[in-house]
């Protein structure tokens, strides 16, 4: 897959801002040439001003204008919301914020996240089902929410179910939408109790999904269990993406032997319905008997001009052979 669309933060242009907008949109415009020239920077650090007045509007506007200019999903995630929170939550360990205003934040986090869709990077779907959920006892959910949609822009269908999920939900959920991929994630550390029982269930399923543990509790040691653990945004993506790969080259393998399995079967039919012998047909068409007898049992991947003379030998079309 392109690599092109994890760049680093692409430069976005400024949005433009009409005279008679209200005030809070002035956030959106350069206050300096040094802003004017490292516009990626300076939105981010608008977006973390937004949070902290408890701009709705304007944090919304900051990552649609940054995300529709052509910064990825992954960039924004990384660089606008993570740091961002962060700030959020030294403000408020030095006294400078309340709960009330971290909460605002956090919430509006959650609201500008989906934003995010107006990139130019969200990928068409993939076929696939992923699932994220946060463990059981964990309120921390923004990065859960970041991650499904980083998650939704390569093409997974994603389903997030957010804070505090307990496991027999995640497993029960899990099996009836027949998901590949889920992903658990934990901040507070008495979340690490679940992270066990979670993957047990997960593993204990007819068609068990890939397990993925990410945030902070990727580095767990109750997490060593899980099939992939991920501590960041980027690694998480990388992981995801690698499986889709490998479930796809999968798929197209299963796909290419049931399609030789099923031209076996009538090229047998064919033959024994003619009383000839696997050797009789083999001559007839000048080809080995082993191979014949290979792809009769779908052990071959024949080419159309060996199915061609096949097919002349026994009398029949070469669609007769491919689609019986
Ligand atoms: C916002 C916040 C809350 C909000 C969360 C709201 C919400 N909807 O998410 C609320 C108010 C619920 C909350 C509650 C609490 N919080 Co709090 N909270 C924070 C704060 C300020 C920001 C967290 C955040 O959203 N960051 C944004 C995300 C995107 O970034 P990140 O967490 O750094 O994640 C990075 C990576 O881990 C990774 N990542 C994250 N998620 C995922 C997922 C996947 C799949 C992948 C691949 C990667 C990945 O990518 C990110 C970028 O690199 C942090 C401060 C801090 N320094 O982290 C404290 C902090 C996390 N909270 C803390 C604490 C202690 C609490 C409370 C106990 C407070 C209390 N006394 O009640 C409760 C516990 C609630 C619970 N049971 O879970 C501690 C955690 C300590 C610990 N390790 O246990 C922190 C670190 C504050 C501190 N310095 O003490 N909190």
């Amino acid at each position: 897959m392109a690599s092109s669309r994890d760049g680093p933060l692409a430069r976005p242009t400024e949005p433009t801002v009409k005279a008679n907008e209200p005030k809070r949109l002035s956030l959106l415009r350069p206050t300096s040439p040094s802003e004017a020239g490292l516009p990626g920077e300076a939105l981010s650090e608008r977006f973390a001003l937004a949070l902290e007045r408890g701009d709705e509007a304007g944090a919304r506007q900051i990552v649609r204008a940054a995300a529709s200019n052509g910064a990825s999903p992954l960039a924004l995630a990384e660089h606008f919301f993570a740091p961002a929170m962060m700030r959020i939550g030294e403000a408020w360990e030095l006294g400078r914020l309340g709960i009330a205003e971290e909460h605002l934040a956090s919430r509006i986090c959650e609201a500008a996240a989906h934003e995010l869709r107006a990139s130019a990077a969200y990928e068409p779907s993939n076929g696939l089902q992923a699932l994220v959920a946060c463990l059981p006892g964990e309120w921390h959910a923004l990065g859960a929410l970041l991650f499904a949609e980083l998650l939704r822009s390569r093409g997974w269908e994603t389903s997030y179910l957010g804070a505090d999920t307990p496991v027999s939900a995640v497993a029960d959920f899990a099996a009836r939408r027949q998901t590949q991929l889920v992903v658990l994630t934990g901040t507070y550390a008495p979340a690490r109790e679940s992270v066990a029982p979670a993957v047990a269930a997960l593993r204990a399923l007819v068609e068990p999904p890939t397990v993925l543990v990410g945030g902070r509790a990727a580095s767990w040691p109750e997490s060593a269990g899980a099939d992939l653990r991920a501590g960041s945004f980027a690694e998480g993506l990388r992981l995801a993406d690698s499986l889709a790969e490998r479930l796809h080259e999968r798929s197209e393998a299963q796909s290419l032997a049931s399609h030789l399995g099923a031209i076996g079967e009538r090229l047998s039919a064919l033959r024994r319905e003619r009383g000839w012998s696997q050797s009789e047909l083999a001559d007839a068409a000048k080809l080995d008997r082993t191979y014949v007898s290979g792809v009769e049992r779908g052990k071959q991947n024949p080419t159309i001009g060996v199915l061609l003379r096949l097919a002349t030998a026994l009398g029949v079309r070469i669609d007769k052979l491919l689609l019986g």
